[in-house]
């Protein structure tokens, strides 16, 4: 597919004021011929043109200070609606196709461009989208995976792993710029980082720039997989190799452009630029930027840092221990020599101004860059970096009072907090049409280019209450239809949906939801539980691919499941499923659909969340833990119209001083019976072992882990208690839809149009 855009190059970007050439692009709609055509040559035919269009007229601005956003993963979901609607065009399309016999609806077949985990990249995605929606110069800089996130299938109860084709559809969105390829050297090998451009199209176009590598068989390894496993050496040099392959060739772009427009004096550069490094797989871009300005710009060592520290900017996304990146000297030598060698130099000048601080050893060896043999990718970023960030507020707050906290002594002022976001347009605009209209009719369509008027819901509760509930039934509907479809579940649907979907990993806490429907289950066989609102729990999540124990919980609720929709005797009251390859657009439907949003994470663990964030805007209230952003959610949306539960950070840090003894909760039999349901025999682990090392991980710890890390036994009969209260509160009362809609009245704050404003305001532009 060439799609061919007028200019050759939109990264350079300058304001697109106006929306594409709507009639001359819908004067060629008209002329596609649709009759005999796949809905693969459709898909590619139709965002040609759109490309065509939206990338026309757009002009070289080499003075404006730009922002670059470094991530090595972006969660992109589906570009074919979200390109549509911001270039104003979808319902035309909508249209158009209609009259020709073709629902648009057929392009879902069309799969998920997944070069992302989860949150973080995710995150990248929509910063992305409204950056271009508000009209801030942000590029992304990435890598071109061949192979996406892993397809999920469930076999027999036990996730299986399967290759992301993603290209096998085409890739209409997206450029490759033949003549601006470089070449990456490590001591090695060479390769060829060639730039495929993806326009983001909004108030301006800007643009997602990923390098796919090339030149030789190892070479291409470099940009086959994302998340390549790092169980061996040999898999964990080729993480190394992608994140100085793409950091290298991005800052290779920058610095020739630079040159390019201002010569080749850099002491301007950051006058024009600004870096955002996306946790720390990128931080290695600081090295090689220094080596880039030393060895060729003839720019002395200490002013390359000088100038480094003014440009790069580092958020933080995890204080997961096993989650801070650090790499061996060895490793580091063996692959990229010049780059060990300029680490240390840094560790060397880092030494003599902390020793100018007259801080202690201790301290010094906290902070290091560089200590006995290993490089700490993150002190580098935060000694090196003008900003550090966290992701929430009280994310923001462990990073100052634990993570970093003798740096943040030192250097006070580089901390400062990004509360995440998520682009309303792509989570409510467009995955929930039907609640946008609504929204519409009670405050008119400002809310959709400034979310911050949906405030003006507020006033309108119990007006739109009724309303609100037609919106939700019909979302629901459509999402169990949907999940009924393709998992060969029989769910009813107007049932009470409870979501949790999400990564799957032990501190998010997916066991300690099964154990509370184990409990409920219990209860409502045993008749301790009743007046129970018919009720289905929906489950989505990946596991990494060798996180053994992640995937043993994925089994066991897949066991919970079967045995609970088999059971005649209570499968009109709850039901339980898994969805299966849970992504972007999955996503999309689940969270126009659900009532509950399960936010469970041990507190002081989910650095903010912001599925939770999603499921807020389409009216779900939260139900979870005083964690991540779930704080600041309730903050605004009051405490009123969510479910908090759970043990506090002050509680949690009691029990770690006094010593938690999880084995005696089992003493309640509620407890018992759902924890020995792994052991008892009432589930089958297929034999792997998995269910007994869940218990164990419970009951006397295993690997590196006390016993009941994440407090699943603290928390659980809170979280019994409040899932069975949102139950009796809802009984489809209007009261619950006012609560509802008291959430999407507050989720303002949530959309990344303000967090993007924040980053561009504070730390980019000011
Ligand atoms: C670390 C070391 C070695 C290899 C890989 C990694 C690694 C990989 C992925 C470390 C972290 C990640 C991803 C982190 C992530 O997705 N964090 C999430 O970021 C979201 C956006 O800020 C937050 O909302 C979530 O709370 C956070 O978990």
């Amino acid at each position: 597919m060439g799609a061919n855009p007028a200019s050759d190059n939109f990264i350079n970007h300058t304001k697109m004021g106006e929306k594409m050439d709507r009639d001359k692009f819908l004067i060629e709609l008209n002329g596609i011929e649709t009759d005999g055509k796949t809905v693969t040559e459709l898909y590619n035919e139709i965002s040609a043109l759109a490309m065509k269009y939206g990338c026309a007229d757009i002009k070289v601005n080499r003075n404006e200070r730009r922002a670059s956003y470094f991530s090595i993963e972006y969660l992109i979901g589906r570009s074919f609606y979200n390109n549509l609607m911001e270039l104003g065009v979808l319902d035309d399309v909508k249209a158009v196709l209609a009259e020709k016999g073709v629902d648009i609806n057929i392009f879902e077949e069309i799969e998920d461009a997944a070069l992302g985990n989860g949150g973080l990249g995710r995150l990248a995605a929509c910063f992305l989208d409204s950056a271009a929606g508000t009209g801030i110069p942000l590029d992304g800089y990435g890598i071109r995976y061949k192979y996406g996130l892993f397809k999920q299938k469930i076999e027999s109860g036990f996730q299986v792993e399967l290759p992301d084709d993603w290209q096998r559809f085409g890739d209409p969105w997206s450029i490759r710029r033949e003549n601006e390829k470089t070449e990456i050297k490590f001591a090695d090998m060479t390769v060829t980082a060639v730039p495929y451009d993806m326009p983001v199209f909004g108030k301006r176009v800007n643009t997602l720039r990923l390098y796919q590598a090339e030149g030789s068989k190892e070479a291409e390894k470099i940009s086959e997989y994302l998340y390549p496993a790092d169980d061996t050496e040999e898999g964990k040099l080729l993480r190394l190799r992608q994140e100085y392959f793409f950091s290298a060739a991005a800052i290779n772009d920058l610095c020739k452009r630079y040159v390019k427009a201002h010569g080749p004096q850099f002491k301007n550069f950051d006058k024009f630029n600004v870096i955002q490094l996306n946790d720390t797989h990128p931080v290695i871009a600081i090295a090689e930027f220094i080596r880039v300005l030393t060895s060729e710009y003839n720019v002395t060592f200490t002013s390359a840092l000088k100038i480094a520290k003014r440009t790069f900017a580092y958020t933080n996304h995890t204080v997961m221990p096993e989650a801070l990146e650090c790499w061996k000297e060895e490793q580091m030598e063996k692959i990229l020599p010049d780059i060990s060698d300029i680490i240390k130099c840094i560790s060397v000048i880092q030494d003599r101004e902390l020793n100018g601080m007259l801080c202690s050893d201790e301290e010094i060896a906290e902070m290091a860059v560089y200590k006995h043999g290993v490089f700490n990718m993150a002190n580098l970023a935060v000694y090196v970096c003008k900003s550090v960030n966290g992701v929430a507020k009280l994310h923001t707050e462990i990073l100052k009072s634990e993570l970093f906290k003798t740096a943040y002594e030192y250097y006070p002022k580089k901390f400062n907090n990004k509360t995440n976001g998520v682009t309303h347009r792509r989570w409510l605009e467009l995955c929930n049409g039907e609640l946008a209209a609504m929204l519409d009719k009670y405050i008119g369509n400002g809310w959709r280019r400034d979310m911050t008027e949906i405030g003006e819901l507020n006033g309108k509760t119990e007006q739109a209450a009724a309303d609100f509930q037609v919106v939700k039934q019909t979302k629901k509907s459509q999402l169990i239809k949907y999940i009924n479809e393709r998992e060969g579940t029989d769910i009813a649907d107007n049932m009470l949906v409870y979501a949790q979907v999400k990564r799957l990993h032990e501190y998010k806490r997916q066991l300690m939801t099964a154990f509370a429907i184990l409990e409920i289950y219990n209860g409502l066989k045993d008749g301790t539980i009743r007046d129970f609102y018919p009720s289905v729990f929906i489950f989505g999540a990946k596991s990494a691919p060798s996180y053994k124990r992640a995937k043993a919980i994925i089994k066991f609720i897949n066991e919970i499941a079967a045995k609970v929709n088999g059971d005649k005797q209570t499968n009109k009251l709850l039901k339980v499923v898994f969805v299966t390859d849970y992504n972007v657009s999955y996503a999309e439907k689940i969270v126009a659909g659900a009532d509950v949003s399960l936010q469970v994470s041990t507190v002081g663990t989910e650095a903010s969340g912001t599925g939770n964030m999603k499921f807020m805007m389409n009216g779900a209230v939260t139900c979870g833990t005083m964690d991540g952003a779930n704080i600041e959610i309730v903050e605004r949306a009051g405490e009123e119209n969510n479910y908090i539960f759970g043990a506090r950070v002050e509680e949690i840090e009691k029990l770690n001083k006094e010593g938690y003894e999880p084995v005696k909760l089992l003493e309640d039999p509620a407890i018992k019976a759902a924890v020995n349901s792994l052991i008892d025999g009432t589930f089958t682990d297929g034999g792997t072992g998995g269910f007994k090392d869940l218990y164990d991980s419970l009951t006397i710890g295993a690997s590196w882990h006390k016993p009941d890390n994440y407090f699943v036994l603290t928390d659980l009969q809170p979280y019994v208690q409040t899932l069975l209260k949102i139950n009796s509160d809802y009984k489809g009362s209007n009261s619950f839809a006012v609560k509802q809609l008291k959430n999407i009245a507050n989720s303002a704050y949530f959309s990344s149009d303000r967090t993007i404003k924040e980053y561009a305001d504070d730390i980019w532009f000011k």
